[in-house]
């Protein structure tokens, strides 16, 4: 479809809100491979890299893109030095580290867990969940319960992890609450896989904000928010400040303009602009959207500089800086 078709399907052509051309953006629009390259997978952030890896184990032997994803952010959240994901991840306001994340198919399978506690993958809960019960999404208390239930163990270190613990408690002296992700508080991994049979999948997995209200869920665990996949037409996920992707149905809506046919950096520019549009005014909010379509195209867009996402394909295994629309300070 061209520029201006998928512009006139939009209802921009020629309103004030046109998206303003890509060509004109500081970055060159990302070299795409062709689909003869899957398997490919992408996450967001550095430690990227390391869960892709993770996930290349299953993808290069011609696994499941959904056991791919799994395995994939499973290694992050595992990582005792993230702050953001998994049990190592700093607490809520009461001291309390709690767990969200979920997982999608291609054929539209998904499970989910929120304020989950004590246990150290919530992504094998979810997968769990999608697999075992006839429900989406399960939280709190009774997740555990159920996840206990089946399987799964409390962990026997202490949570959260000593030097969390020690900087919760100088937190406390001020007790200050900032939502917004920077470049110290951005680690939430959203991975999306292309298996060797043209399946996808995708996962979510986080500790959520620093010091949040007791009980405060985000985009992560939220299907259509933190995580979508459509096998028709692709995938997207999603990092920052939660509520502004559940908002927007931010990654549902990501993969929207995908099918009415804009490219993924395209699609993730757009529902970065609609968030801007929606919250005028808003500064120091970081929001990150990663895409990729059935064929193997993929692309990211944020609203602040230093958003990068690390792709691992069968020729490349690096770090790529997405486009944004603002720069820090
Ligand atoms: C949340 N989206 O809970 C997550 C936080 C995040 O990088 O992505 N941090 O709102």
């Amino acid at each position: 479809m061209s520029r201006r078709r998928f512009l006139k399907n939009l209802g921009l052509a020629g309103a004030g809100l046109a998206i303003k051309p890509l060509s004109t953006s500081a970055q060159t629009v990302q070299p795409q491979l062709p689909l003869k390259d899957s398997p490919l997978v992408i996450s967001t952030w550095i430690h990227g890299m390391e869960a892709n890896a993770g996930a290349w184990s299953v993808l290069e032997n011609g696994g499941a893109a959904l056991d791919a994803v799994q395995k994939g952010v499973a290694v992050t959240e595992s990582d005792m030095n993230n702050r953001s994901v998994g049990l190592a991840g700093r607490p809520d306001r009461d001291g309390h580290v709690t767990l969200d994340a979920c997982i999608m198919d291609h054929d539209s399978r998904c499970g989910s867990v929120a304020f989950l506690e004590d246990i150290q993958h919530p992504i094998d809960v979810a997968r769990a969940i999608m697999d075992k019960t006839p429900h989406v999404m399960l939280v709190g208390e009774g997740a555990q319960q159920w996840a206990l239930e089946n399987g799964f163990s409390k962990v026997d270190f202490e949570v959260p992890i000593p030097e969390v613990q020690k900087d919760y408690e100088n937190w406390l002296i001020k007790s200050e609450y900032k939502t917004g992700v920077n470049v110290e508080n951005h680690d939430t991994i959203g991975m999306l896989a292309l298996d060797a049979s043209g399946r996808m999948a995708g996962a979510c997995t986080t500790s959520g904000m620093a010091y949040k209200i007791r009980g405060r869920v985000g985009d992560s665990p939220i299907i259509g928010a933190g995580l979508f996949i459509d096998g028709d037409v692709g995938g997207a996920t999603a990092t920052g400040v939660g509520e502004a992707m559940i908002r927007t149905a931010g990654c549902a809506s990501v993969v929207e303009s995908m099918r009415r046919g804009a490219s993924p950096e395209e699609a993730c520019y757009e529902i970065v602009q609609r968030i801007l549009k929606k919250h005028p005014g808003v500064n120091g909010m970081q929001v990150g959207f990663l895409a990729m379509n059935m064929q193997g195209e993929y692309g990211g867009y944020s609203v602040y500089n230093g958003f990068n996402y690390a792709l691992r394909s069968k020729d490349r295994n690096e770090m790529v800086d997405a486009k944004y629309m603002r720069t820090w300070g």
